[in-house]
């Protein structure tokens, strides 16, 4: 899939839907996801706020409403949350804000067939694809944390799966080897080393999995793409906002940690294509688990906190085969660069793994040595 446009026109068509304040001056393209498509809303009144218009990916969402009703349960739950026991004094943190349409609905649908949502636009933040200081970690670890926290009396029968099996990783080798066998592109040839990687470590790859399925991991409401940009910060480097809820659904808290992990620890971008540049760095891993552990900590059961260990290498190789998965099929999921984009992504994945695993012992000795500190 490659990135979509839209001109003005078509934006101010959508817009007028939602029951926005002002004029917009402007609207651009804005972020670097790889599922929706982003849209800027600059207002022309200097009084009225600015917006994000987003086109919701409906051939991967096919729920929409589920999505976005989600969403603004969890942001109720949370945003009462802050304003009562998580309130803190000089707290900036906050919650995502829907725009309704003019007719009350959460999302509009157009004479296309796409789906879109409005959200108010959260002025003076940053999110980072590459973190650079163990502050950032450490309050992006605690922040994680936190929303599990808020998020563990609210009733998980009242989210929709959205996307079913979404960390199941049975079901992502079960797609992958059926791409494999289909190779509809005439790819497979191109991946003998990167097949051989996938099967020498299933099992072990597996054993989260099993500890689900043995009835040793309680399921919780978790975030299930904690990708380190899905996280705003201030100038400050204090966490303003947790972004990015579309997969907001019951979770294993392993899911939430691992992903955090693998796009915070890694010293290059996630589609590096110089391989040699991929590098982990052990001193964010160690920030970003005593900030989650300060949190979470004290609610996590021995075998969770155990499973965020099996969860740190699970990710990349999990990312790795849903990259590799979509370059077989033709990279139909994914919004990609170039054609190659998804085979390089797989790679730079799959080094981030060979790295984290070298680093076994000392990742384990820092979880356990930060839980010890928290509870
Ligand atoms: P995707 O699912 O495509 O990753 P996101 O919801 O993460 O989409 O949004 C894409 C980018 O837009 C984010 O990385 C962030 O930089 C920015 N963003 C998202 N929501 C907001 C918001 N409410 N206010 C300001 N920036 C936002
Ligand atoms: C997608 O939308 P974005 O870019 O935050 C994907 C995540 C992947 C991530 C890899 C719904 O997230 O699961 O980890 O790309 N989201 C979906 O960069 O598949
Ligand atoms: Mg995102």
């Amino acid at each position: 899939m490659s990135t979509a446009t839209f001109s003005i026109s078509k934006i101010q068509n959508i817009a007028k839907n939602f029951a926005i304040e002002g004029d917009i001056e402007s609207a651009k393209p804005f972020g670097s996801g790889h599922i929706n498509d982003t849209i800027f809303i600059k207002n022309a009144e200097t009084n009225s706020p600015d917006y994000l218009l987003q086109r919701i990916n409906h051939h991967i969402f096919r729920d929409v409403e589920g999505v976005v009703v989600n969403i603004a349960r969890v942001s109720a739950h949370l945003d009462h949350k802050l304003n009562g026991e998580f309130k803190t004094e000089n707290g900036v943190e906050r919650v995502l804000t829907l725009i309704p349409t003019l007719k009350g609905s959460l999302f509009f649908k157009d004479e296309d067939g796409n789906f879109w949502r409005m959200y108010h636009f959260i002025e003076d933040s940053v999110s980072y694809d590459l973190v650079s200081s163990a502050k950032q970690a450490y309050e992006g670890g605690e922040a994680f944390g936190r929303f599990q926290r808020m998020l563990a009396d609210m009733d998980a029968t009242l989210l929709t799966e959205t996307l079913p099996n979404f960390h199941n990783i049975k079901f992502r080798l079960n797609n992958f080897y059926q791409a494999l066998a289909d190779d509809v592109k005439g790819r497979v040839k191109e991946i003998p080393e990167e097949i051989e990687l996938i099967k020498s470590y299933e099992e072990f790859m597996c054993s989260l999995y099993e500890m689900g399925q043995a009835g040793k991991l309680p399921t919780r409401i978790t975030h299930n793409d904690t990708k380190f940009n899905n996280i705003l910060f201030d100038k400050n480097d204090r966490v303003i906002c947790i972004i990015d809820l579309d997969t907001v659904m019951p979770g294993y808290v392993a899911y939430d940690f691992g992903d955090a992990i693998r796009s915070l620890v890694n010293t290059a971008e996630e589609d590096e294509a110089d391989i040699s540049k991929i590098n982990v760095n052990m001193s964010l891993f160690k920030a970003y688990t005593e900030g989650y552990l300060k949190e979470a900590g004290n609610f996590l059961t021995p075998e969770e906190v155990e499973s965020l260990y099996l969860a740190v290498f699970l990710f990349p190789y999990m990312q790795g085969i849903r990259f590799l998965t979509d370059y077989l099929q033709g990279d139909t999921y994914y919004k990609t660069a170039y054609p190659t984009h998804n085979l390089v992504r797989t790679r730079s994945q799959f080094q981030l793994f060979k790295k984290l695993w070298s680093h076994k012992s000392e990742i384990k000795s820092i979880i356990e040595a930060e839980q010890k500190v928290a509870s």
